[in-house]
């Protein structure tokens, strides 16, 4: 696992500092010719850190994203989405429109809104979706581990407002997920640390290899990427003998609920078929055994402690797990796939389609032109197909 070390951190500009000095070192734009440092549109060609500096206007961008995809207009969501991208690429703050010129991915609607917020520290069409009833109504809803937009919309509309009153509502019949969503909410919408990931990272560790010896393990997800807090904890591990990963995933769920620990398991069965690669859309699951867990963590696990309130004597928490067990030839790609962040993950697959004529995903790496699959050991291995310069999972914060 890499993790940031604390001399990299210190390297790094302060924004606050550097804001007078942005007139100056930002790329400047020569007269009537093309930017000096040209900022690649794909946020596999941009190394992203978790310093973003222009946290302001990417809230922003993330509330509208959002309030697009509760009204299902995907172009815009994704608009937004990967304006929002951009600018956390950036090594220091915006200080004035100007800057956005050389910039790629932002449209109008974005510039229109940076303009405001460099000018009154916010933006009308932002205040106006954080006000929205609806807005508010369906962010709540979707908090509910198992409520996606859909259920969300259907419950607005039938008139609830608040999770006491779907609670209440006799017509409504919850699914496990959700009832387990209910159950846990106060403790799974609070974040996980990076302490807790870690802890739950060796308990799964153990239980990997009390099971198989020689297996391969990883943390991934954002706390792969270096993030400090996270919803969950995703963790990618597979046995060295082809053909038995489904078989670890089924027994490491077993040994969980022998401990004591399994609070919730949705258990999902592999329909991996290697004929049917490779697909292509990004924001459909991947076909290998996984599960989607919550579970257990005591506070003597967590060296740093639990990230609970102080009140709560209970001693544990429930945390959100979500586990995957690729074939072992798959181990890269899957790794790569898992380890994000999904800005990252949809513009590899982008890059690949548009510049190199490949198609990429979970499973593996197809070559349009040579008419065949590409083998990878690492994710190195794919960043060289790809012919693209390798990024550190802590630079994948796209
Ligand atoms: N992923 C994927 N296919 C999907 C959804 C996600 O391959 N359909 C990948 C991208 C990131 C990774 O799985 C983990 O997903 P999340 O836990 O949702 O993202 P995260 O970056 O770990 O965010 P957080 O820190 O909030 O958990
Ligand atoms: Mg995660």
């Amino acid at each position: 696992i890499t993790w940031f070390t604390d001399s990299m951190r210190e390297s790094r500009p302060v924004a606050v500092e550097t804001r007078h000095l942005i007139q100056d070192t930002l790329p400047a734009i020569p007269e009537g010719g093309a930017p000096a440092a040209e900022v690649s549109q794909y946020a596999c060609q941009r190394r992203t850190t978790t310093d973003n500096y222009n946290v302001v206007f990417t809230d922003a961008f993330e509330v509208l994203a959002e309030c697009y995809e509760f009204n299902q207009m995907d172009g815009r969501c994704l608009a937004f989405r990967r304006a929002a991208s951009v600018l956390k690429s950036l090594p220091r703050g915006l200080s004035s429109l100007e800057e956005t010129h050389s910039l790629p991915c932002l449209g109008g609607h974005a510039k229109a809104i940076i303009g405001e917020i460099l000018q009154h520290g916010r933006a009308f069409d932002v205040e106006k979706v954080l006000s929205d009833e609806r807005y508010q109504t369906l962010k709540l809803f979707t908090s509910v581990y198992g409520v996606g937009p859909k259920t969300a919309e259907k419950w607005y509309r039938s008139g609830l407002r608040s999770l006491d009153h779907i609670l209440a509502d006799q017509s409504i019949q919850l699914n496990h997920m959700q009832q387990n969503g209910f159950l846990h909410y106060g403790d799974i919408s609070r974040a996980v640390s990076k302490a807790e990931a870690r802890a739950l990272t060796k308990a799964i560790g153990e239980t990997v290899q009390a099971i198989t010896p020689d297996a391969l393990l990883a943390l991934t997800g954002g706390f792969r990427r270096g993030k400090e807090f996270g919803h969950d904890v995703d963790i990618i591990f597979t046995t060295l003998e082809l053909g038995m990963e489904e078989n670890l995933l089924l027994a490491v769920i077993k040994s969980l609920e022998k401990q004591g620990i399994l609070l919730y398991c949705d258990y999902q069965a592999s329909t991996f078929d290697l004929t049917k690669l490779p697909t292509h859309s990004f924001e459909a699951m991947d076909h290998f055994a996984k599960c989607f867990l919550i579970l257990r963590l005591e506070a003597s696990q967590v060296e740093e402690g639990l990230n609970s309130p102080v009140e709560d004597i209970r001693g544990w928490r429930a945390v959100r797990v979500d586990l995957v067990s690729p074939p072992v030839d798959r181990y890269a790609f899957a790794l790569l796939g898992w380890t994000g962040s999904r800005q990252f993950e949809r513009d590899l697959r982008r890059f690949a389609r548009k510049e190199r004529r490949m198609l990429l995903d979970n499973h593996g790496l197809y070559d349009k032109t040579k008419e065949e699959f590409l083998a990878a050991g690492t994710e190195k291995d794919i960043f060289d197909h790809l012919g693209l310069e390798y990024m550190e999972p802590w630079q994948r914060n796209a």
